[in-house]
């Protein structure tokens, strides 16, 4: 498959792999677009059956049409969705961004790109028709969110000192045709919020570039935390194994992928904050009003019928959720094995669905020692401030990913008084709740109210002893029962683990050769033997 130049390429690819749906009647931008989509999440749809939505006739609450269509769900609606944007099989993905991380490519600039096909500056982009009023951007939580907000939008900026580059995705809220807001974090860990404060130091505003669209390895790597001063389109170069082209900006001194669907141009203030949201958020809940800084746009370019990507967040699973869980769990995994030194570690699991990968982590090893399990444990909420508020550690019997697996170990393998530790001294983090004083909450406040702190709880429930085996008919059995099955024409089947009974350590070669002597009718011979071990009573 040829990796995707851009949004439209993309799109082509999804279409050809039957992963796209193509919505052509009229949708209302404001109130339909996003609940659509939506229902692909809440509505019992197995991941491998989710689709990149286009929606092509859009409208808004006021019936005013759009020459922008939506583009919801299509970068990481499913990790299927993502692999096409990488060019690759779903397997290979951890290994692409294993070789990106350790041989980024610099970006070239060049001199035109389609994202310049139209300009509009000054006068141009305040008139009524003009600025914003041109893009059709959706509602992500109708009823709730007091705005359009940009979801998939780039933030392209360079550190007022050193002139490095940064791109990351952060939220911009439509105030009108030529501001809007942005939410750089109140997490100093945020690199735009570093850039801003750099920026105001100086006594000067940050110039900025939101682009939404360009090749979708752009937008994988613009999501995942990279070390500060390390250029993310670098990273996007090394995904694709080859350089991201870029053009240069026509009012501020930056540059932005050649093949984006649009950019919007100019300044983040720093001489003032003012309210922005509330917005639905990916912690799953409303995040209410906070004092952000005010982006006013410069200038506008865009590709001709520019497409509006539009990222599905808010309550998880979600395309927000997965666009960072594909990237993110190599990483943390890549930590453990590697720079901590943990071959015992298998698998890292951020569950998804409901708690937003960061809130609920297993790690699955095989045969640990128990210092390596809670070195596991303490080594993976080291990672970062915000990782594993519950962390729990199993054996490579369980499945990381399947929650009924893990209540499982969690119900026989973990002995609460002897297994599970409270650290506290940590982050609060991104998630409610919120202390709202009066009508707002302002950002100062919150990172205060980070710094109140918080604690997670590391649950350990690998096998500590011997185990008898599970209690399911041998692998063998199990197998010839399914061609029976199969044969019969029953209903497909999907094994979920354990499907078959394994020993766990506590079993001898006596019970072995009676299970043995039962499956072979012999049975009457166990029954004599036990006779003669009569005890009185
Ligand atoms: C859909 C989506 C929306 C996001 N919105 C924000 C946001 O508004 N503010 C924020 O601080 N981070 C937001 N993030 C997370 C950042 O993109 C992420 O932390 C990224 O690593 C930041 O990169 P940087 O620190 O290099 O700028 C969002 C991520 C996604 C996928
Ligand atoms: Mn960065």
């Amino acid at each position: 498959m040829k990796l995707a130049e851009d949004i439209r390429e993309h799109i082509e690819n999804l279409d050809r792999a039957g992963l796209l749906v193509r919505i052509k009647r009229e949708i209302n931008k404001d109130t339909e677009v996003h609940p659509i989509v939506r229902w692909q999440y809440r509505g019992g749809i197995p991941e491998e059956m989710r689709k990149a939505f286009l929606f092509e006739n859009v409208v808004d609450s006021k019936g005013k049409r759009y020459n922008t269509p939506n583009f919801v769900g299509g970068l990481a609606g499913s990790r299927q969705i993502y692999s096409i944007g990488m060019g690759c099989p779903t397997e290979e993905i951890p290994s692409r961004w294993a070789r990106a991380l350790e041989n980024p490519i610099k970006p070239v600039i060049i001199s035109r790109g389609p994202v310049q096909e139209e300009i509009h500056r000054g006068e141009d982009l305040c008139r009524e028709g003009g600025g914003l009023d041109e893009f059709g951007v959706p509602i992500s939580t109708p009823g709730f969110d007091n705005a359009p907000y940009f979801t998939a939008g780039q933030w392209l900026t360079k550190d007022p000192e050193t002139g490095i580059r940064n791109v990351g995705v952060y939220r911009g809220h439509i105030k009108g045709r030529a501001h809007t807001g942005v939410c750089p974090g109140p997490q100093a860990n945020q690199h735009l919020s570093i850039h801003w404060q750099k920026a105001k130091e100086r006594g000067k505003h940050l110039e900025a570039a939101m682009f939404v669209g360009g090749p979708p390895v752009v937008c994988y790597a613009v999501v995942q935390k990279i070390p500060y001063g390390f250029d993310e389109l670098e990273l996007a170069g090394g995904l694709a194994g080859k350089p991201i082209e870029l053009v240069k900006c026509q009012t501020v001194d930056l540059e932005v992928p050649a093949t984006a669907e649009f950019v919007l141009e100019g300044i983040i203030r720093t001489d003032f904050i003012e309210p922005e949201g509330a917005f639905g958020e990916s912690h799953g809940y409303m995040h209410p009003r906070i004092l952000n800084p005010v982006f006013e746009i410069t200038c506008i370019t865009h590709r001709k019928r520019p497409i509006i990507v539009s990222y599905l967040s808010q309550v998880t699973p979600s395309e927000s959720s997965k666009i960072k869980q594909v990237g993110y769990e190599p990483l943390v995994l890549h930590h453990l094995q590697k720079e901590c030194s943990l071959p015992s570690v298998m698998d890292v699991a951020l569950h998804e669905n409901l708690t937003n990968l960061r809130r609920y982590v297993v790690i699955q090893l095989r045969k640990p020692k128990q210092h390596d399990v809670w070195r596991a444990l303490y080594a993976l909420v080291g990672f970062n401030q915000e990782l594993g508020r519950i962390t729990v550690a199993v054996d490579e019997d369980i499945d990381p990913r399947d929650p009924e697996s893990v209540n499982w170990a969690l119900a026989y393998r973990m002995e609460p008084e002897r297994d599970l530790r409270v650290l506290g001294g940590r982050e609060k983090g991104h998630s409610p709740p919120f202390v709202v004083e009066g009508e707002r909450l302002d950002r100062f406040e919150m990172a205060e109210e980070r710094e109140a702190g918080s604690s997670c709880l590391l649950l350990n429930a690998t096998l500590k002893q011997k185990f008898p085996p599970v209690a399911l008919p041998k692998k063998e059995f199990m197998e010839w029962a399914r061609k029976i099955w199969e044969e019969e024409g029953l209903p497909a089947l999907t094994p979920r683990s354990p499907w078959y009974g394994y020993s766990l350590g506590q079993w001898d070669e006596e019970f072995e050769e009676e299970a043995r002597l039962a499956v072979q009718g012999e049975y009457y011979k166990t029954g004599e033997k036990l006779s003669k071990r009569r005890v009185k009573c």
